[in-house]
Parts: structure tokens; sequence; C-alpha cells
């Protein structure tokens, strides 16, 4: 395995860069996680066996909404294989029927009083395996009474719809919170004063993050030490943890969460469900290991979706196609209980991003949450907390206004973009984008595409009645949450700490924070390290998703890895390095100031050939040498680290489509992705993440939706509808970058995770409605929904 910078392997892999990439450490290196999982020796939850261990299954509520009359578990404790039946009366008797969320409501475990969505958790049985566990299940006896359900959010704020939260004291209505951003008034005064104005709303439906592995843990309370161990599907070890010891009382010393490979999370691990708590509360009452492993309809009907976001919004521009404001009205469907993951400041996540990537006057959001009976979570799905639903809003109000301009869209985007002398850049709801060119950008990816060619290919064949369309998008994200004095998930402050121990031959053990599902971690963090060590990536262990093994951090999501624990591995690799330095400096008896660092060694000024090793220093540490005064032995380091602010990936993308005018259906033909992630540690591994997400965006802007009827009876609770697209749905990506280093980052990286998730779904729409000459239709653009657009007739909005 090297770590050299590997000449470019794919045409797509551009030949010269803005700033050339650094030859050590960061590099096109091969994943050093892979060699287990392709052969098939990955340990997820679901391997785990414990001695002893029981299963569990939930009962799930048949209904969106309903009285719960009685619950009879006589049935199901007399099979022969059950150990326990847990119901929301015995957690009721242990005060844990209802557990906190992470957006500061309550959602019930298991449900005491009534069910509020299909899938709602309403009993858990342990049991001596997981059939019998499946087959008791079916014993119990519940007696509902049903109740009107709301799925749309309009008809949940309607004075006559019932009131789902009614466990809530005072309740009378089903409205969340209303948050704002920006300037009303200053906004209204530019709309006052435009050319042009353009509405228009718009529906980002429903979706789900759908991860290979679905959600589950294995709890194990030893009753003699009172321990807990959970092994369990989650993003964020440290944070779980937290929880479980302020929910259950039990002392958070006592609580372990062990995070084992994990098969995929996209946002859909980020929360604790009742599954968890159940199988811990299976394990208290048993006195054993209690796996519990939804299946993937309880993943899809029942966990964490997305979107879900209803945008009124209104684009203000000159009659040249200079844009001057934006407003929107947003009416987000937060399901039966508010349990979106985001700052808690922040309800609608980094919405007030909406200003997109262009230099604007002045704008507004107002964004109110609903309750309905639909599953609750939200926000998850690669989204950066909500910039998703931002970046669609203005990319789709950009087309829009192109199309009433009469304006090449490309050029109104040129025309609007923030010039990169303006960065930083404070946006018109208050937040800074650290850097960027994003001209240069665009550029980059037009020319890639062959843009105008494509236009002049498009005219000709609209004359042969052809549809073909080309769809752009211009994103600019925040991530890397804190700083931890504006950022907290339930008073948790977002900032990650970081160890750094090198043994006495060289070796080192990095422990981080944070936690990968498939982001390959194990990798680049090691390559970051080597990087600041000047050792090989392979002599750095990584260790991760275990609290007994690793410092305390928010975890893994809105792409904060790189931006903030990343951030941490460099600057506690650099405190070594420092450390080093005196070591060294009492090595060759010389003040440590004598001493210059050239990779991977001190060595005096003006005489290189006198220099000492980071093993030889490591050696040293761990020796006999006479050690300065108030300089302790061994070489090792901590740091928390709180970022200054987020970072601000960009990217421009373009889409080109084909639409079959008989069918409706839709062939992305080609996209072409160039992103800017500042400083890139690993090519290989960016490409793999752009990829994945560009599959999303083509995935949610044509196929997936959670759809429910009118009873709120979940219609996408399968593959079978709830369509994910595959490699004969999406095109040979092709793709570029610049490299925009952010200022205030320790080595200039900004997230990539998430960038493509975010960006592409407004080019493959942009695309298909370009090609269909219509101003706006919903998503997914399915066949049935673009036939009908192009008979003219309204398409039916999605529920
Ligand atoms: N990277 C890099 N150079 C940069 C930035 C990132 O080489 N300048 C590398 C990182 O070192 C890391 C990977 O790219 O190995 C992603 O880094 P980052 O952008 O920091 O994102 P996170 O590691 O925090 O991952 C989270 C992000 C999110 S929030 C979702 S959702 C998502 C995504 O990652 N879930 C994923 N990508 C995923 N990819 C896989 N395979 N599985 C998931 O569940
Ligand atoms: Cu929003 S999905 Mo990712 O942040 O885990």
């Amino acid at each position: 395995m090297t770590a050299v910078d590997e000449p470019p392997v794919t045409p797509q892999e551009p030949a010269q860069e803005q700033q050339p990439e650094r030859p050590i450490g960061f590099g096109r290196m091969k994943r050093k996680e892979d060699p287990r999982f392709v052969r098939g020796k990955g340990r997820y939850v679901d391997d785990i066996q414990l001695p002893g261990m029981l299963h569990g299954a939930v009962l799930r509520s048949p209904f969106a909404h309903a009285r719960i009359l009685s619950v009879d578990t006589s049935a199901a404790e007399a099979h022969p294989r059950v150990k326990a039946v847990i119901t929301g009366e015995t957690l009721a008797g242990l005060g844990l029927a209802w557990m906190p969320t992470l957006s500061r409501d309550t959602q019930a475990v298991l449900a005491t009083d009534k069910v509020r969505f299909q899938g709602q958790e309403v009993a858990f049985v342990v049991a001596e395996d997981h059939y019998a566990a499946r087959d008791a299940i079916e014993l119990i006896d519940v007696e509902y009474e049903p109740l009107d359900p709301v799925v749309n959010a309009r008809h949940a704020l309607a004075a006559e719809a019932p009131v789902i939260r009614d466990d809530l004291e005072g309740r009378t209505d089903n409205h969340v919170f209303d948050w704002e951003a920006g300037d009303s008034a200053a906004t209204e005064e530019v709309f006052a004063r435009a050319d042009v104005v353009v509405e228009q709303t718009m529906l980002y439906p429903r979706v789900h993050p759908a991860p290979l592995e679905t959600c589950g843990a294995v709890a194990s309370m030893d009753p003699v030490d009172g321990k807990l161990t959970l092994y369990s599907t989650t993003q964020a070890p440290h944070a779980h943890r937290t929880l479980y010891a302020m929910v259950a009382g039990i002392p958070e010393h006592k609580i372990r969460v062990v995070a084992p490979d994990i098969g995929g999370g996209f946002g859909n691990k980020v929360g604790i469900y009742p599954g968890y708590v159940c199988a811990i509360v299976g394990s208290i009452v048993t006195g054993r290991p209690v796996k519990w492993m939804e299946d993937r309809s309880e993943n899809l009907m029942s966990t964490s979706f997305a979107r879900d976001y209803h945008m009124a919004g209104e684009i203000a521009a000159t009659r040249e196609g200079k844009i001057l404001g934006v407003r929107v009205e947003v009416l987000a469907d937060h399901g039966a209980f508010n349990s979106t993951a985001q700052p808690t400041k922040y309800p609608a996540g980094f919405f007030h991003i909406f200003t997109g990537s262009y230099d604007i006057e002045a704008a507004h959001c107002r964004v109110t949450g609903v309750y309905t009976n639909k599953a609750p979570g939200g926000v998850a799905y690669a989204c950066s907390f909500r910039v998703t639903e931002a970046v669609y809003l203005i990319e789709r109000l950009v087309d829009c206004l192109a199309d009433e301009l009469g304006a090449d869209p490309a050029e109104l985007r040129m025309r609007n973009l923030l010039r990169p002398e303006q960065f930083p850049y404070e946006n018109k709801t208050g937040w800074t984008y650290d850097s960027g060119d994003y001209p240069a950008c665009l550029r980059k990816a037009m020319d890639l595409v062959g843009y105008e060619e494509l236009r002049k290919e498009q005219n000709e064949r609209r004359a042969r009645g052809e549809l073909m369309g080309v769809g752009l998008s211009f994103f600019t994200e925040t991530v890397g949450a804190g700083p931890r004095k504006h950022m907290d998930i339930l008073g948790l402050g977002m900032a990650d700490g970081c160890e750094l121990r090198v043994h006495p031959t060289g070796k080192a053990v990095v422990r981080l924070s944070v936690q990968t599902q498939g982001q390959g971690h194990e990798t680049t963090f090691a390559q970051i390290v080597a990087e600041e060590l000047g050792i090989p990536p392979e002599d750095v262990d990584v260790v991760h998703g275990d609290t007994d093994r690793t410092p305390f951090g928010l975890g893994t999501y809105g792409s904060r890895s790189t931006p903030v624990s990343g951030a941490a591995a460099a600057v506690v690799a650099r405190k070594v390095r420092d450390k080093a330095r005196i070591i060294a400096g009492a090595m060759l008896e010389v003040a440590p100031d004598d001493l210059a660092w050239t990779k991977g060694r001190w060595s005096i000024k003006g005489d290189p050939a006198m220099s000492r090793t980071i093993q030889e220093i490591a050696l040293a540490a761990h020796g006999s040498l006479e050690l300065p005064d108030g300089v302790e032995g061994h070489l090792e380091a901590t740091t928390v680290y709180n970022p200054p602010s987020m970072t601000y990936p960009f990217g421009a993308y373009v889409c080109v489509v084909d639409v079959d005018p008989g069918t409706g259906s839709v062939k992305v033909r080609r996209f072409v992705a160039v992103d800017d992630c500042g400083t890139r540690i690993n090519p290989m591994i960016i490409e793999g993440q752009v990829h994945g997400g560009l599959a999303d965006g083509v995935g949610m802007a044509l196929m997936e939706i959670i759809g429910f009827d009118e009873d709120g009876n979940c219609v996408s609770g399968s593959f079978m509808d709830y369509l994910l697209p595959t490699a004969l749905e999406v095109p040979a990506w092709e793709l570029d970058h610049t490299v925009t280093p952010s200022p205030h980052h320790p080595f200039g990286a900004k997230g990539i995770g998430e960038s493509a998730t975010v960006g592409s779904p407004p080019a493959v729409v942009n695309a298909v409605l370009d090609a269909i000459g219509v101003r706006h239709a919903d998503m997914p653009l399915t066949p049935s929904r673009v036939w009908q657009a192009l008979q003219g007739g309204e398409v039916e909005a999605p529920q």
C-alpha cells in the first residue's frame, strides 16, 4: 500500500490543480478498511453473538392514529420460548415510557395512551430466538379505537384537525415551532422595487436514507458490576451514551456504547430509536444480552425520514437579471414527534443558507413546524441539516427566474454568483462563507460538459420533436458544526476530542470521537496524522466507535468529521510534533529553537545531517534520556477541537437528460460534477463520496418518495415501492474539482460527505423540466408525473 499521489487514472481526474496535492499522507491511497470488507469479514451489529443472548422484536401499530384501549400480553407470555414482554405500562413503571428527542420534544418509547403513526412501537417481546420473538408479537392482543389521522401538513394546521400530541399539556393544535431568519423589512423593500418577481411553491417530498444495514442493537447489562454495554448502529456513540445516562439514570461511566462496522448511516443512525431503549430494558429485566434488529419495512416505516418540506418561494430581480431578494415560507412536516437532529438553536437546521451562492441584497425565511400522523425523525439523508432543501429551493427559483426572463440559466447564475474577492462573505441571514471561487468552478463544469454545444444540440433535437434537457445547479453547503458556543445538541457542545499516542517503536494510534459508516475514516484519519508526523499511514491505527476507547465528541453527521475531528487530528499531531522537537533538542544537545522540521524529522538548522526521526524520538521519549525540566516522558497528546466556524464546500453540477415523450421516462445521459471541498485528503475516497451522493440525487429527483394514503398507511414500506437507483439508472459520472482551502481549518479542508446529495437533485429536476418545457413539477419526476406534465395538466401533488 502506498500513499503517493498517483497520476490521474480516469479521464475525469484532471491533470492540473489549482493547488498541487500533497505527496505523502494525503493521496489516493487504497482504503485500509477494505481488506476486511471485500472478504466479508466486516463485523456489524447483527454479527455480534454473546453467550446467552436473547432476541427482541417490536410490535407496531397498524393504525396511523388510534387510542389504545387495552393490551393483553398473556398469550405471548405463555409462549414457551418467550422470556419477557415489555409494554408501555411496564416502561411507565420504570419512568421510561417517554424519552427526550434530540429536538427537546418527547417521544413514546412504547405507546401507552395513543398510537400516532403507522408502525409506532407498542410492545417488545424478548425470546430465545428471533423467530419466536416474531411469532410472539402476533400473540399480543391490542384493542384500538381508531381516530382520524392527519398526514397532510397543511391540513394539520386547520382548526378542525385532530390534536395529535394531546400528551403535551395544554396542547390544542399541531403546531411545533416557528422560526425565521433574515430581514423581512429589507426583503419587502427590494421586492417592492424589483422589475420581476417569480413565485413558486414546491415540495421536497419525504424520502428515506435507506442504509443497506437497518438499525439495531445488542444490549448487555452485566448484573454483577452493573455495566451496560450497548453495541448499536449509531453515528454518535458518545452523545448516545450521555443520553442513555440521563434518561435511564445509569451512571455514565457504567455505560459503554460501541458502534462496530456500520453498513451505511446517511443520517438514519443519528437519533435514538425506541428499539435501542427496549433492548436495554430487555437486558435489564432478563439479566441476559438482548439483540434487536429491525427489518427493511420497519426501517422504512418507522425510522428517521428526511425532508417533507413544503416551500413557497419568491425571487425578485431586475429586468437585466440581477437577483435582488429571496423569501420563502416553509411548512415543515415533522411527523408525530419532533425528533429531528440538529443544533438546538436551529429548529430548521441550516435552512438559512437558502440565499445559496448568490450576491443577494435581502432575504427572509419563515419556517413553521407541524405534527402529522407520520413517522418522526427528519433531517437525515445526507442533508447537512436542511441545506438540501435550501439548495433545492434557490436552484429551482433561479431556473424559474431564467424561464420568466427568457435568460440562459448558466448565464443568469454566472452573473449573480459571489465573486472571489467577496470572501469571507456574510450572507443575508448572518452566516459567513469562508472561501470560494464560484465563477471558476461553474466555468469548469460548463467547459467539461461542453455547455454551448449541448444547447445547440438541444435546439436541433427540439426541431425534430425530441426532448433533451440540460439542468444546472450551483450549491454552497455549510458543514462542520460547531463552534460549541453556538451549537449544541441537548446541551452537549459541538466540539470533538482527539488523542494521539506514538509507541516506543514509532507506530501510532489515534483515537477519534467520530465514527465511520463507510466514509473511510480508518484511512483518511491515518493519512492526516501521517502527513503531520511524516510517518507512513500504515503505521497509524485509527480507533473509533467505542466510548471506552475514545475521547468524547459529538459524532459523524453534517459532514463534520473532516472539518472538526480531522482538524483535531491535525492539531493533536502538531502537539506531538512540538513535543518531539523538545526531545530531539535534548537528544542533539541543542535548543529546540535551533531545530527545523522536515517531514518526519527534526534537524539542526543549517546542518540537516544532524537530525532525529519521529521514530528515534519516540524511542528516546520512552527511554532513559534526560529530559528538560517540566517535560514528561512518552510521546502523546490530547486535544479538544472547537471549530471557529463552519466550512463552506461548494460545487457546480450539470445534468443532461433525454425524456421519452411517449412514456415520460427520463434517461440521465450525462452528469458533470465539479466539487470544491478545500484541501483534499484522499481523492479516491472523495470521488466515492461524490458518486454515492449523485446517485442519491438521481434517486430523489426521479424515484424516491415515502408516501401515505388518506388513512395514514405508509405506502412505501418495501424496496418494491420505495425505489432506489441502481447502476442502470445512473450514468458514468464525470467528475472534476477545484481546490479553495478553508482559511480557518488547520490544513484547509472542508467536508464532502453530503455535497453531491445536496447539490444534485435540482440539477436533475432542472434538466427534466428544461426538456419538457414546464416551469415546475414536484419530485419525484416519475414517468407518470412527467407524462402528466407533458399533457399540460396539473401534476398531482405527492402526499
Ligand atoms: N475527505 C477528504 N478530503 C476532504 C474532505 C473529506 O478526503 N477535503 C474524506 C474524509 O476524510 C472522509 C470522507 O471524505 O473519509 C467524508 O468526509 P466528511 O465530508 O468529513 O464527512 P463525514 O466523514 O463526517 O461523513 C458524514 C457524511 C454524512 S453526514 C452522510 S449523511 C453520509 C456521507 O458522509 N453518510 C455516508 N457519506 C457516506 N458514505 C458512506 N459510504 N456511508 C454513509 O453512511
Ligand atoms: Cu443529515 S444526514 Mo448526515 O448529516 O448523517
